[in-house]
């Protein structure tokens, strides 16, 4: 049958707008009213049995939500807003999304003053004399910029966006809304024509070519201690299972990157935890004698693999596999002899058919591998995780969320020493429950985090980690908790100070007051507890998961950890900052 149109009577643009998002299947748009994009969300307001409209009180907050959905659903998460502040204030998601693969489309505006562009109105984003330049402003943070300057473009671009933030390698893509192309309708006859949305979704992208699995499974089964790295990627393609069970057939100890985190449970067998600079030293020694490494979605940063230190990761004695969707990511940081282009759950699974009838003795060796190595090396075993120290050692705050919070709970971190903390001690059970932003490192990360993964995942517990620096940042996404009824708890490493610049460069310009977080939240309409004694952070924890309202755990920690304390010798070593 033939392709029908899309439109059969004449209809407003911003109603078109709103329609595309709800034929992709997008269920939330995140964000605030302003410029021309107003229109838009009054087209919304036809679809809201569809489409959610989550309403925030700062676009960062917005920005970083649809990120984290874009991350966790394949779908590309929806930024509303004016052009101005979705460029500021937007820039904490948009950034990640740009650096780390989300796919994320932004709805913005140029705020032009149609005939008077020429003439620089206020707030004007064209680019003309007198105005600011959106096209250029938003190049160098997202993969595409888009403008539309009439109806028909309106529709053309929102299902143009979609399919471009999904296809290849994800990412934000925005596009520009002029008044006039949100001022007028499309009618059935239009020239060019608009066409249904279906057709502009991409396809799911393919599996690798079977002669290269091939091969990689030739030399999988030929090494003798191969290890396998998860990168952030394993996330976006949702590839846990397929992950799982590559390395439990093929007999892989798994070790992960900092955005990878999360995607292998690190209770498991095979689990080595974060490698590279913050990672655990039996992580980076299993790692450093491996004689294969199986790379899947990752670029293999310098930040993350100790600068490079050829004591950890060197192709000139190790055999590289590397997955990935993106060709331009392949045999980037380091050459690969293997690579698979494709989904990488399509890959993982490919490479598992292979190896499996001759995998027979390899997981029980390699389980052996890894208890060695977290024998000789310890895991996860730290006995500051039961410090009695008050103000309470990050280590036993930690200890504390590993102990009480169920195996299903998501973690999110946001930005500072408590991340980096976080990301070497805290040990997760289950694949899918840790995210941070790896790629940009913003603090105020956390909350808006934690807003977007409990829509993703409503039944399980979600949990915030941020420092006292990143919670003022972000905590009016308390408040949205409160108004669109989303029970996240946000425990608030509470050191007065901003840990990591002053254990970077002492206390001038680090160092501030004590506030009572507990309290402000109690203000807004939350639940509100201040630990002091370490005693009583697990039953406060329990509590506010009980609870299932928004809470607020101020927990007073002390500045006795330093980011120092666990960087890995081997980064120290290569640091470029050090030579
Ligand atoms: C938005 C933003 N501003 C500044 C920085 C630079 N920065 C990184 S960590 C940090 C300190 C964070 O302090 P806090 O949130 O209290 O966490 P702590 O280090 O004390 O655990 C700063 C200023 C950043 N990453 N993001
Ligand atoms: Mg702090």
């Amino acid at each position: 049958m033939a392709v029908e149109r899309m439109v059969t009577e004449e209809t407003p643009s911003r109603v078109l707008v709103a329609r595309v998002l709800a034929e992709a299947g997008i269920e939330y748009v995140f964000g605030i009213s302003g410029g021309h994009t107003g229109r838009i969300i009054s087209g919304l307001s036809q679809y809201q049995n569809q489409i959610k409209m989550m309403t925030v009180r700062e676009e960062s907050l917005a920005s970083v939500m649809a990120e984290v959905y874009g991350r966790l659903t394949r779908r590309p998460g929806v930024l509303i807003g004016q052009g101005p502040w979705v460029l500021g204030n937007g820039l904490l998601g948009t950034l990640e999304a740009h650096l780390s693969g989300s796919p994320m489309v932004l709805l913005t505006d140029f705020s032009d003053g149609p005939r008077f562009q020429l003439h620089a109105p206020y707030q004007q984003a064209t680019g003309d004399y007198g105005s600011w330049d959106a096209r250029r402003a938003f190049g160098g943070i997202t993969k595409q910029v888009m403008q539309a300057q009439d109806p028909v473009a309106a529709v053309q671009a929102t299902q143009l966006a979609i399919k471009h933030a999904l296809a290849g390698q994800p990412g934000p893509v925005v596009i520009l809304f002029s008044h006039d192309s949100l001022a007028g309708s499309v009618a059935p006859d239009s020239q060019p024509a608009v066409y249904p949305t279906r057709f502009y979704l991409p396809p799911e992208p393919p599996a690798p070519a079977p002669e290269a699995v091939a091969a990689a499974a030739k030399a999988l089964l030929a090494a003798k201690r191969p290890v396998a790295i998860a990168g952030g990627g394993v996330r976006i393609a949702q590839a846990y299972d397929q992950l799982r069970a590559l390395a439990e057939t093929a007999g892989l100890p798994v070790a992960t990157t900092a955005a990878g985190k999360g995607c292998f449970a690190e209770t498991h067998k095979l689990a080595l935890g974060v490698f590279g600079t913050f990672g655990t030293a039996a992580a980076n020694a299993c790692l450093g004698e491996a004689d294969l490494v199986l790379v899947v979605g990752s670029k293999l940063g310098p930040t993350d693999t100790a600068w490079e230190n050829g004591k950890l990761l060197d192709p000139t004695r190790q055999v590289f596999i590397q997955i990935d969707v993106e060709p331009k990511h392949a045999s980037w940081n380091f050459p690969a002899e293997h690579v698979l282009l494709g989904d990488a759950g399509k890959a993982l699974a490919a490479l598992c058919d292979a190896v499996k009838a001759d995998a027979a003795e390899r997981r029980p060796e390699a389980e052996g591998r890894v208890a060695a190595y977290r024998e000789r090396h310890g895991y996860f075993n730290d006995r500051s995780y039961f410090a009695d120290d008050a103000p309470l050692l990050p280590q036993r705050v930690i200890g504390e969320l590993m102990r009480t919070l169920p195996e299903d709970a998501i973690v999110t971190c946001d930005a500072g020493e408590n991340r980096i903390l976080m990301t070497h001690f805290y040990q997760t059970k289950m694949a899918g429950g840790f995210l941070q932003a790896a790629g940009s490192g913003p603090m105020g990360f956390g909350i808006p985090a934690a807003l977007g993964a409990k829509l993703v995942h409503p039944d399980r517990p979600v949990v915030a980690v941020c420092g006292d620096g990143g919670f003022a940042m972000t905590m009016n996404g308390m408040m949205t908790a409160i108004e669109h009824d989303i029970p996240i708890v946000a425990v608030v490493f509470n050191n007065n100070a901003l840990g990591w610049v002053l254990h970077g460069g002492g206390p001038f310009a680090a160092e501030f007051k004590d506030f009572d977080h507990a309290a402000i939240a109690r203000a807004m309409g939350c639940r509100g507890a201040r630990v002091e004694q370490p005693e009583a952070l697990a039953p406060a924890l329990k509590e506010a998961l009980a609870s299932r309202a928004p809470t607020v755990i101020d927990v007073r920690t002390s500045l006795k950890t330093s980011f120092a304390d666990i960087t890995s010798p081997l980064a120290n070593e290569a640091s470029p900052r050090r030579r």
